[in-house]
């Protein structure tokens, strides 16, 4: 049995985070496109430096919520019986609340806000302060350092690691997003070619084909469905 899970800001609305759709897409007046992407970071670095520094702080005093527990116990207990890849989670988010909530099997499509990507030598490192004074690299020393996130209009991280949990899952399951980036909101499709059931955990149905959906919010229904799907197997 493998499950493969798909998750979104949704999640971590619960601990307190705010969502994209939220905040209506706007982040102070600016549209988050215009925020997130190469050309907002050529055109105005101090600002997309300040918008990832206070998501960075932000996450930093937030705790995983009951959702990101039960994938978690998910994880560990289908583990135990069908092999540490049974369950495997992609996530659209940046945050680091699914590996704090005892994930392990995390793959981080959109990239890393504890991550600085510098621009100069490719080096990584893990980051919890601010970008905004141009630090420079550990590795080059040069004071390139980005954040190490995925924005509009760069390709997604992990596309080989992505596939191959979409290859022979049973079920694929996605919860808390709203379906509407790409390549992200064309997985259920692709697992469901691949013959995975798949089912829809959000507040509000997002007008997806799943074979099942379950409304409300992710740290009310997210554990009730794990203990389900635990009976079952
Ligand atoms: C790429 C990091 C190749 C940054 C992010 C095909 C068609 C149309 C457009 C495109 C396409 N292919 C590519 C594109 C362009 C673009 C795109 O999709 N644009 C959108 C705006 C149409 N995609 C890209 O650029 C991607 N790259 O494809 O490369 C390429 C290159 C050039 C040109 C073309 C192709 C890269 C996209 C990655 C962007 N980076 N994140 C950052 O976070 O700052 S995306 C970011 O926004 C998130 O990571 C996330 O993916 C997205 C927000 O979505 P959600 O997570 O769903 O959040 P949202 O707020 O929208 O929804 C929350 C949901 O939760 C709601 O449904 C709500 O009801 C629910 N909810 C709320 N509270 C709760 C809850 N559910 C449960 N419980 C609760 N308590």
């Amino acid at each position: 049995m493998r499950i493969t899970i798909l998750t979104g800001a949704g999640i971590s609305a619960d601990s307190g985070i705010a969502t994209f759709r939220d905040a209506d897409g706007l982040w102070e007046n600016h549209r988050v496109e215009d925020v997130a992407s190469p050309a907002a970071f050529r055109r105005d670095p101090q600002l997309v430096q300040r918008f990832y520094d206070l998501r960075r702080e932000a996450v930093q005093q937030a705790e995983p919520n009951a959702a990101h527990r039960a994938l978690a116990k998910l994880e560990r207990e289908l583990g135990a019986a069908h092999g540490d890849d049974a369950v495997t989670i992609i996530t659209q988010n940046i945050d680091d609340l699914h590996e704090r909530g005892g994930s392990r099997n995390v793959i981080h499509m959109h990239g890393e806000l504890l991550s600085a990507l510098c621009t100069s030598c490719e080096g990584r490192h893990r980051w919890k302060g601010s970008l905004i004074d141009g630090p420079d690299c550990p590795s080059c020393g040069i004071a390139t350092l980005r954040p190490d996130i995925v924005w509009f209009g760069e390709n997604i991280y992990h596309t080989e690691a992505i596939y191959r949990a979409l290859e022979d899952c049973d079920v694929f399951a996605v919860i808390g997003t709203s379906g509407q980036v790409y390549p992200a909101a064309g997985l259920a499709a692709e697992a469901a070619q691949r013959g995975a059931r798949t089912v829809l955990l959000n507040l509000e149905s997002t007008g997806g084909l799943f074979d099942d959906e379950q409304l409300g919010p992710a740290a009310e229904i997210v554990p009730v469905w794990v203990d389900e799907l635990l009976t079952e197997i």
